[in-house]
């Protein structure tokens, strides 16, 4: 039994998935149809055997708590929880959350409370599926102080990760944080013969650390002042002789924490085998059990199309698109390579006569390679076609990024609306 806590990062300040978190926080983004981004690293933890998890966040939103509340309960036996634990100040209070490390530090004191030898700290944006008990045992094996879970990258993806040199013993040498271009051949690794085929010649660090309890409380003690892990706590531990190792993982791995990582990881999953995959009977996805009814459908062809529960779909054609629960989606509108999120809740018939234009998507519509955030009140005759040429730019109802376009929940886009 091996005894362990983990940490889930749920998001700084400086928010890369705006505007999905312009009205919530991270954790609590909608993905794939029916989850939120918070049951991935949570499922992981439970597929695991790890019940007891906090989620630090730096403002605790009413739809995460919600989420959280009424998905994750657990027996009286298990002693497992999940909460969270939010930075509630101000983004100008010193007591905001200054890095990962430092959301980390600032949590310690909670964990006093419960009995555990190790420390997992996670990420809250990637999507994965990863067995924590073999990482801990491999963490185990080689008697390390800390252990990174690492995989493969490109020259091009590199820069965007903490890239290091490992020994033929699988410890880290050599740690460098988002190296910049130029830098970047003196940090390439002899890989196994399936990533160099793919150019992916930098290891690359996943976010995921398990330390010793001691040593963690150590490195803080060590360096008060460090608020980041990539950036200052592992060189640190490195260069102080510790004994840091990498554990490689070899299966599927995306962050989701951009726009276009979100978008892609998205549709990604509607591929015929899909790198991640949600119909696994051994790796279940968790998520809050709602009650819907099924998906009605009246005369719409489908082709990859994720359709989460409770629609009404009159649309003409959906295409290589992920539908959230609740989706109402009106006749001749034609979606592809498009993330529609759904809706919160029904409107009665009377709620819809007397808005201005009723939840959902209206009739003759063309939606591509956009994301449609949740209570989105789309007229008829609208035309929302991101391209890859598109500026990056923000209205007030919506925002491009990477040339994808992002509705903000809620909006009311009037007929005959061209973006
Ligand atoms: P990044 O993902 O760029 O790199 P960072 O922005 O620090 O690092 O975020 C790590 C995780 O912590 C994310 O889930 C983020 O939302 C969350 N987070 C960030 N600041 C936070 C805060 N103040 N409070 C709570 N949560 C916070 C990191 C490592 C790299 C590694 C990549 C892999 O630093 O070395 O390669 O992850 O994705
Ligand atoms: P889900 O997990 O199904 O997405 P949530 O509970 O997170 O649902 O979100 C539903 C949100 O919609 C809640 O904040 C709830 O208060 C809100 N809501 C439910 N019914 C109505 C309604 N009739 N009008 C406005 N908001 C509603």
């Amino acid at each position: 039994m091996i005894r362990m806590i983990s940490l889930i990062l749920g998001g700084g300040a400086g928010s890369r998935l705006y505007p999905l978190t312009s009205e919530r926080s991270k954790p609590a983004v909608p993905i794939a149809g029916k989850y939120r981004l918070i049951d991935i690293p949570i499922s992981n933890c439970l597929n695991s055997g790890v019940r007891r998890m906090f989620v630090l966040t730096q403002f605790n939103s009413a739809s995460l708590n919600q989420h959280i509340k009424n998905t994750y309960h657990f027996d009286m036996f298990s002693h497992g929880f999940v909460d969270i634990l939010a930075a509630e100040q101000t983004p100008s209070s010193s007591n905001w959350f200054q890095g990962t490390a430092d959301a980390v530090r600032q949590t310690m004191h909670h964990l006093r409370a419960h009995e555990h030898d190790y420390v997992l700290v996670l990420s809250g944006d990637q999507l994965y599926q990863m067995d924590f008990g073999v990482l801990a045992n491999y963490h185990i094996d080689q008697e390390a102080d800390l252990t990174i879970a690492t995989i493969p990258v490109t020259a091009k993806d590199a820069p965007a990760f903490g890239i290091m040199k490992v020994n033929a013993e699988g410890f880290i040498e050599d740690f460098t944080e988002k190296p910049g271009p130029d830098l970047l051949p003196d940090w390439k690794s002899a890989v196994p013969q399936e990533y160099a085929s793919q150019e992916k010649h930098y290891l690359a660090s996943m976010g995921i650390y398990i330390f010793k309890r001691e040593f963690l409380a150590k490195l803080f003690d060590d360096h008060p002042d460090a608020t980041d892990f990539g950036k200052e706590i592992i060189p640190n531990a490195i260069t102080g002789g510790y004994k840091v190792a990498s554990y490689a993982f070899d299966e599927y791995w995306s962050d989701i924490g951009t726009i276009r990582s979100f978008f892609e990881a998205n549709i990604a999953l509607t591929d015929n085998i899909p790198d991640f995959n949600l119909f696994d009977n051994q790796k279940l996805v968790y998520t809050r059990p709602r009650l819907l009814a099924p998906s009605k459908v009246y005369g719409t062809w489908f082709n990859k199309a994720l359709i989460a529960e409770g629609c009404i779909i009159h649309a003409k054609k959906i295409e290589r698109s992920v539908v959230g629960i609740r989706s109402r989606i009106g006749e001749g509108t034609e979606i592809s390579e498009a993330i529609v999120m759904g809706n919160d809740y029904y409107e009665t018939l009377h709620e819809m006569e007397k808005a201005i234009q009723p939840m959902g998507i209206g009739n003759e519509c063309v939606i591509h390679r956009a994301i449609v955030d949740k209570n989105c009140r789309v007229g008829d005759n609208v035309v929302i076609k991101g391209s890859p040429d598109m500026e990056d730019t923000e209205t007030e109802t919506y925002v491009v990024r990477d040339g994808i376009i992002v509705l903000k929940k809620g909006v009311h886009i009037p007929d005959g609306t061209v973006i």
